[in-house]
């Protein structure tokens, strides 16, 4: 991320190669957190299922209409909070060891509309194996990577705003592409302490000047599912019942969801 000849390279169109689903090399584990107590009911992703794993941008979907990218620290919880979207246990890996996601995983959640599970940052030991890992896929596919709508940021709630989060932000604010931040595992603080970060967090925000937003996320206790779901299914162009002057999708999952995520 630090390379920044790397960063400004001019965005380019990608080969477009037909995905074939692959097994992946990472058998999924069970995540230890539960599998929602009325399934059909609060996962907003239902039809969500593993595609493939690229080691290589050129073998990203060439299918793609539109993809949203989860990215963050290691162990903030990318992989569970797709699992918890998409309402199953165990798709996407979920690990106890930082960094076990090394390549782009990808998920079909619709026709040609894709999750992508990015590597987590702050994972590598040495400088030069976290500038292997940017310049080969991580830079290029956000800097290039046209069929990618949005980027969630995914941040502990106990210690958000890292350095590094602050790099991906000022880096990716350029590009003109929205971001949402969930503050995840937010069922390790209190009520209080989650309505402080949130507001905090908020206001450090404000002044980078890209399009951001930010809110409360919870995998264990399913906080925050509606309200992330509504951002990334417009972002995905899933929504035809979106209002003009809100922007917010006014459909049955974000209706039928409010209840639950009072949490
Ligand atoms: N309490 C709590 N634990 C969570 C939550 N989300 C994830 N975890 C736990 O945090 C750990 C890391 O979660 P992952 O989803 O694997 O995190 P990741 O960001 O995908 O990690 P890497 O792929 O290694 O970068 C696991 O032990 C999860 O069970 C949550 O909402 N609440
Ligand atoms: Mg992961």
């Amino acid at each position: 991320m630090s390379n920044s000849q790397t960063l400004k390279t001019p965005a380019k169109s990608l080969p477009k190669n037909k995905a074939t689903p692959v097994k992946s090399g990472e058998k999924p584990a069970h995540t230890g957190i539960a599998p929602p107590k009325n399934p059909g009911h609060s996962h907003p992703f239902p039809r969500t299922e593993f595609l493939t794993t690229v080691a290589r941008l050129r073998d990203a979907p060439g299918d793609a209409v539109a993809e949203v990218a989860f990215v963050g620290r290691s162990n903030a919880g990318k992989s569970s909070a797709i699992n918890t979207l998409a309402g199953k246990t165990r798709l996407a890996y979920v690990s106890k060891t930082p960094g076990r996601t090394q390549h782009l995983n990808y998920f079909s959640v619709a026709p040609d509309r894709y999750f992508v599970d990015l590597p987590g940052y702050g994972f590598a030991k040495a400088p030069q194996d976290v500038r292997k890992q940017w310049d080969g896929l991580l830079g290029p596919y956000l800097q290039t990577r046209e069929q990618l709508k949005g980027l969630v940021i995914i941040m502990d709630i106990r210690r958000p705003l890292t350095e590094m989060d602050w790099q991906m932000l000022e880096w990716f604010a350029p590009t003109g592409r929205a971001v949402h931040v969930l503050l995840s595992k937010a069922d390790k603080v209190s009520r209080q302490e989650q309505t402080k970060t949130l507001r905090q967090v908020k206001a450090d925000l404000a002044d980078l000047g890209c399009p951001v937003s930010v809110q409360l996320f919870s995998s264990l206790k399913r906080t925050g599912v509606a309200e992330a779901a509504t951002v990334m299914k417009r972002w995905l162009g899933l929504c035809d019942n979106v209002t003009k002057e809100t922007g917010l999708d006014d459909g049955p999952i974000g209706a039928a969801e409010k209840e639950e995520d009072v949490d």
